[in-house]
């Protein structure tokens, strides 16, 4: 068994800057916080970006301009999310694979999510597929749910394998209207991704709020890799908020090097996920 993967996910589009001074929000915040995490441990990072008012964005000038400051100054996979927030629209989303990243997100399915809804239509799904084969972007297949398995499945079929040929998927549990986080649920998404998905198929988990550390303790367990960071978690245990994204990855590399698979290096993340050159 290989070491463990790990993702940070350092800035999500929900949380509040008003709320978590911590957050990173601006492109200094984001490149300190990317290069503490690296240290840390991580291999993998996911971005949203924030505007100047720390409100969330899909500008294309301020991802072309993310990519190439993470480039410079780190060694870190940089993934970029093409789930923006609740209320982006289709196209902005499509457009986020303009800047080139080595890596995006692409959620298998309509969720509900809290209030709203998150929505993923199959059409827009494939159209977002394609594009990533055809720009050499390796996708990490976001699934909220047990059904975005078979539906991951179905896509593979009709639409062909991923650019580079690997298949990554991360399990984001918790979000209430997806799937539980706990350590049932990571079993039960672990036995799917062996009766849906090709050999070889790796996946990494993350549990939003509380269920962060079973979600954590399940995923190692099974084999699994990791994903935290402030887009899912803003409190480190009871009564104590984050102090910064490092801390959450500094955590998950003990867990991961407590169950004999240490954090991968950023060079071994890139073979695994056959990332482009
Ligand atoms: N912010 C959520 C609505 C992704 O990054 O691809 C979607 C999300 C998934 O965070
Ligand atoms: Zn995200």
């Amino acid at each position: 068994m290989t070491g463990t993967l790990i993702t940070v996910a350092p800035t999500g589009a929900e949380v509040d800057k008003a709320e978590v001074p911590a957050l990173p929000v601006t492109l200094d915040e984001l490149v300190d916080t990317a290069k503490r995490c690296e240290q840390a441990g991580a291999s993998i990072i996911h971005v949203h970006l924030r505007d100047d008012d720390a409100r969330p964005t899909l500008d294309p000038v301020r991802l072309r301009d993310a990519v190439a400051a993470l480039r410079d100054t780190t060694d870190l996979i940089v993934q970029l999310s093409t789930g923006g927030s609740v209320r982006d629209g289709e196209a902005a989303r499509l457009a986020v694979l303009d800047a080139e990243p080595d890596m995006a997100s692409c959620t298998m399915g309509t969720v509900n999510f809290g209030d709203d809804v998150f929505m993923n239509r199959w059409a827009f799904i494939a159209e977002l597929h394609r594009r990533m084969q055809e720009k050499a972007v390796v996708p990490e297949y976001e699934l909220f749910d047990l059904g975005h398995l078979p539906a991951l499945e179905r896509l593979l079929d009709k639409e062909g394998l991923p650019f580079g040929g690997h298949v990554h998927v991360d399990f984001v549990l918790g979000v209430p209207g997806g799937a539980a986080g706990d350590a049932a649920t990571v079993t039960a998404f672990a036995e799917g991704v062996r009766r849906y998905l090709p050999e070889g198929t790796t996946f990494s988990a993350t549990g939003i709020g509380r269920t962060t550390l079973p979600v954590m303790f399940a995923s190692l367990a099974h084999g699994g890799h990791l994903r935290v960071g402030m887009e899912d978690t803003v409190s480190f245990a009871r009564r104590q908020a984050v102090t910064g994204n490092d801390q959450l990855v500094e955590r998950a590399a003990a867990a991961a090097a407590l169950a004999q698979r240490p954090a991968i290096s950023t060079v071994e993340a890139r073979k695994l996920l056959r990332t482009r050159d």
